[in-house]
């Protein structure tokens, strides 16, 4: 088959999703052609064949102060389509990707079909926005398949946004050889003593992800032992976490790494994973971390329940619990045998329901379906 990908290149989990299928599907011998503006960062540098990026370029204009970057996508799928006999386009993130695509298919002077994926704040946050509802809902309307990253958020897309709508639940995946528990002596040496406990949080530290109530969490944890923080990621709430650790006296066990490509290199160093978000439709950092053996303390929201089983694979306490998350994590910490437990059963719930074989396969077969007609 031969499929457009449509996503946002930047760090955060709709563009992780979309470019680890592509990838995975040109292995699957799939031509694979990217659209974005900048090339997704997990997209690397190697070559391989059949596998292309098309950047999106918006023009600017004296008479446009919001240059108008999703007729520039639907143009360049129409131009990408056309030279290259695209079959299907997958659009990911349902703004504006889903109403781009939807636009191209209509303009196209050849049959291609049109699959969004929704990822979570395209339906919760952002396309429920005044300003992008109506577009967003004739994107979904329109498209030839709808797909969902988690059960909670196909419940949630049909209340919210479209209730005539199919939505077929397609889980996120993680490369369990790429992301596994490894012995990380050296990288845990630069950051944490022998005696210390590493906790780590990965996130594009916007509001939803509550970064602050990671620091709430983690200054009970180092009330009670030894214990670093360390922060990956950049975003609008970075820096008043760092405040607020400061303004707790515990600037220097709190360490900011940045954004790092080679997270599978961090996350086996860790004991403890947090997200503590105000809304998840699925959490794939928390999966990346249990694919590594790091069981997450995370809120009990959104499709969250659906990757970690309470009490076995991680724990959940409701959203701004901070108190009992720390209770929880450190109770856990203190008792190795229980915390080697955990750190199993996180990494066998990543092997045995998301790894990436099960759901690619799947992703394939809902291409299969829509380019029958069915
Ligand atoms: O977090 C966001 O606001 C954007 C979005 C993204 O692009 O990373 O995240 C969503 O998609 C991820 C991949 O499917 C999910 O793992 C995240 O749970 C989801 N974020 C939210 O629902 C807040």
């Amino acid at each position: 088959m031969k499929v457009a990908i449509v996503c946002y290149p930047t760090y955060g989990g709709s563009g992780v999703v979309a470019t680890e299928l592509g990838l995975a599907l040109a292995e699957r011998d799939h031509e694979v052609h990217f659209l974005s503006y900048e090339p997704p960062y997990r997209l690397g540098g190697d070559f391989r064949p059949n596998v292309f990026f098309h950047e999106v370029q918006v023009t600017a204009y004296p008479l446009f102060r919001y240059p108008p970057y999703d007729l520039a996508l639907a143009s360049k799928l129409v131009e990408v389509a056309e030279t290259h006999g695209i079959d299907l386009i997958h659009a990911h993130y349902a703004v504006p990707h889903a109403v781009s695509a939807v636009l191209a298919r209509d303009m196209l002077g050849r049959p291609v079909k049109v699959l969004t994926t929704l990822h979570g704040t395209d339906v919760t946050l952002v396309g429920q926005e005044k300003s992008y509802l109506a577009a967003t809902r004739y994107g979904l309307m329109r498209s030839d398949g709808i797909t969902a990253v988690s059960r909670h958020l196909a419940e949630e897309t049909k209340r919210v946004l479209c209730d005539t709508c199919k939505v077929r639940v397609v889980y996120n995946f993680v490369d369990t050889e790429r992301y596994a528990p490894r012995p990380c002596g050296p990288t845990r040496a630069r950051f944490a003593k022998p005696e210390e406990k590493v906790l780590l949080h990965v996130s594009n530290f916007r509001p939803v992800k509550r970064p602050l109530d990671v620091v709430a969490i983690f200054a009970e944890v180092a009330r009670a032992m030894p214990a670093k923080l360390l922060l990956v990621g950049e975003g609008p709430e970075l820096q008043r976490a760092e405040e607020f650790a400061a303004g707790l006296g515990l600037a220097n066990r709190v360490r900011s790494l940045g954004q790092r490509s080679d997270i599978e290199r961090i996350l086996p160093c860790a004991d403890l994973f947090l997200l503590p978000s105000q809304s998840e439709s699925f959490g794939l950092a928390a999966l990346e971390a249990m694919s590594c053996g790091v069981p997450a303390v995370a809120s009990r929201v959104g499709g969250l329940p659906e990757v970690i089983e309470d009490g076995v694979s991680g724990i959940l306490a409701p959203v701004g619990a901070t108190e009992e998350m720390a209770a929880r994590a450190v109770r856990l910490l203190e008792n190795p045998k229980a915390h080697e437990a955990m750190a199993k059963a996180a990494r066998q719930r990543a092997t045995d329901r998301f790894d990436r074989s099960l759901w690619i396969g799947e992703y394939e077969s809902v291409y299969r379906q829509l380019l029958a007609g069915a």
